[in-house]
């Protein structure tokens, strides 16, 4: 057996990750090696993202892999968050800082393009949940601002592998989170991008999470370690990733992918594109193995991670561990919140859009101030877990399965207090999953490729991919 390691990279829109994954006396070992801060800010009249930080806190993480895994570095594989995308110019070089899918240059590019190609006939030829952030819009809007035809884009992560040697490509699983891909073949749908104006030709060529796009090359193949390793497309969205980092079988089990947003959903051998799926908004994305996310977006950390910046920008920098025991101590709260409402999915003044809404619903305003936070952070709490159990209720239903079963991943997933308001209000046995899962799922992927696994789209290859998972979930240090 191959004794050499390998590379994770994990872009989140909060942190970036790097890990190592080695193999000590034949186990596996894994170690979150460099992770650093990342933020959207407002440049040009855009909230964007720092490209040239984001690469070079990456570069920095495998450089410090290499240090560490004298033994050489076999594969690298990078996931992130979804729809957002680089635009290069001939040369292959970004454009620009990619924009950040919260800008609100979707809104009126979402009004827009509905008026060429209607939500209801998007939804029927993708099975996606129409969410305004998606790339469609996105690009939708860059045209709408002017950008000239003809530039090719890459989502993030694709971006970071093409960048460092690999060939350019929509790895499927990132790809329907575009809301451009056909939900019955993995292949972009011509009659969005002739709605929509868009460039076939922009857009990389579709291949399933497991594929060696390539091997490393540029100044970063020059150090000994990573001389030959290869390139590896995982489920390049980090969602896809995380639950392919959950090593359960049968089906009775559901997930939270719990992070920035709350991604509640299960597992589906086929999509679900129904009256009801459509009109509740539940999406169909690809997930490894041919299979399919079925899950919608809930609003999740974010909530509590803006009220904290307008408390830190107060003077009173709140950590989230110490919210978390402080609202556990508070009463229940009166009048629980709509988490998604989509006035909470934007950015800035978070306290006072939670009492806009509040004062809506003739609730009582909150103080604001940050010695209230723990009431806040209660509010929130509570009213993600009420929601994640409607909406669960909701994925019994459609999916016909008996769930007993809730699987929670991620971040945010080492909330206890979560966890057991989450258990009470759905009734389902919660596990705590990995914090890292996109990380477990990342490796699971690569190794289930690298050992034998050529045939990536077959449901075969999920139960490898969930067999290295399990080694995985114990691994990490
Ligand atoms: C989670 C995630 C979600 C996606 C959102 C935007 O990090 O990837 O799956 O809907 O971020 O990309």
């Amino acid at each position: 057996k191959d004794k050499r390691a390998s590379i994770a990279v994990d872009l989140g829109a909060e942190s970036c990750r790097v890990s190592l994954l080695r193999w000590v006396k034949g186990k596996p070992a894994i170690e979150l090696v460099h992770r650093f801060v990342n933020a959207p800010r407002e440049v040009d009249g855009g909230l964007r993202w720092d490209l040239a930080m984001i690469v070079d806190g990456l570069e920095e993480g495998v450089r410090r892999c290499a240090s560490i895994a004298t033994e050489g570095v076999r594969s690298i594989a990078v996931d992130g968050w979804a729809v957002d995308y680089v635009r290069l110019d001939a040369k292959g070089l970004p454009l620009g800082d990619p924009f950040c899918y919260r800008d609100e240059r979707t809104v009126k590019a979402e009004r827009s393009l509905h008026r060429k190609i209607g939500p209801e006939r998007l939804r029927e030829l993708t099975g996606v949940q129409l969410l305004r952030i998606n790339t469609l819009y996105q690009l939708y809007a860059d045209a709408l601002d002017g950008v000239p035809e003809g530039r090719q884009w890459l989502n993030l992560p694709e971006y970071i592998l093409s960048r460092w040697g690999g060939a350019r490509v929509a790895e499927h699983t990132n790809a329907t989170h575009t809301q451009m891909v056909e939900l019955y073949k993995p292949q972009w749908c011509r009659e969005i991008f002739q709605a929509a104006e868009l460039d076939l030709a922009c857009a990389a060529k579709i291949v399933p999470p497991g594929t060696e796009v390539g091997r490393l090359s540029g100044p970063l193949a020059e150090l000994p370690e990573l001389r030959n390793a290869v390139l590896i497309a995982p489920a390049c969205h980090d969602t896809a990733s995380a639950i392919a980092g959950i090593p359960a079988t049968g089906n009775d089990w559901a997930y939270i992918s719990s992070g920035t947003w709350s991604l509640v959903g299960t597992v589906l051998e086929q999509p679900r594109n129904g009256e009801e799926a459509r009109e509740e908004n539940f999406t169909n994305l690809g997930a490894v193995g041919g299979r399919i996310c079925f899950h919608k977006n809930v609003n999740g950390m974010w909530l509590i991670r803006q009220c904290m910046d307008a408390w830190a920008a107060g003077g009173r920098a709140w950590t989230v561990p110490e919210l978390v025991a402080a609202a556990e101590k508070t009463a229940k709260p009166r009048g629980l919140l709509d988490v998604d409402d989509p006035d909470l999915l934007l950015a800035g003044r978070m306290p006072q859009r939670i009492n806009a809404q509040r004062v809506r619903k003739g609730y009582e305003a909150l103080d604001e101030g940050a010695e209230n936070a723990p009431v806040f952070a209660s509010l929130i709490f509570h009213s993600l877990a009420a929601r994640y159990a409607k909406v669960l209720d909701r994925i019994a239903l459609h999916s016909g399965k008996k769930l007993k079963r809730l699987f929670v991943v991620g971040g945010a997933s080492q909330n206890d207090f979560l966890n057991r308001l989450t258990a009470e209000a759905t009734g389902l046995e919660v596990f705590r999953g990995a914090a890292e899962s996109s990380t477990v799922g990342n490796f699971a992927v690569q190794l289930a490729v690298l050992e034998g696994g050529r045939d990536a789209v077959t449901g075969a290859y999920a139960e490898q991919v969930s067999r290295w998972a399990g080694l995985f979930v114990g691994a990490i240090g």
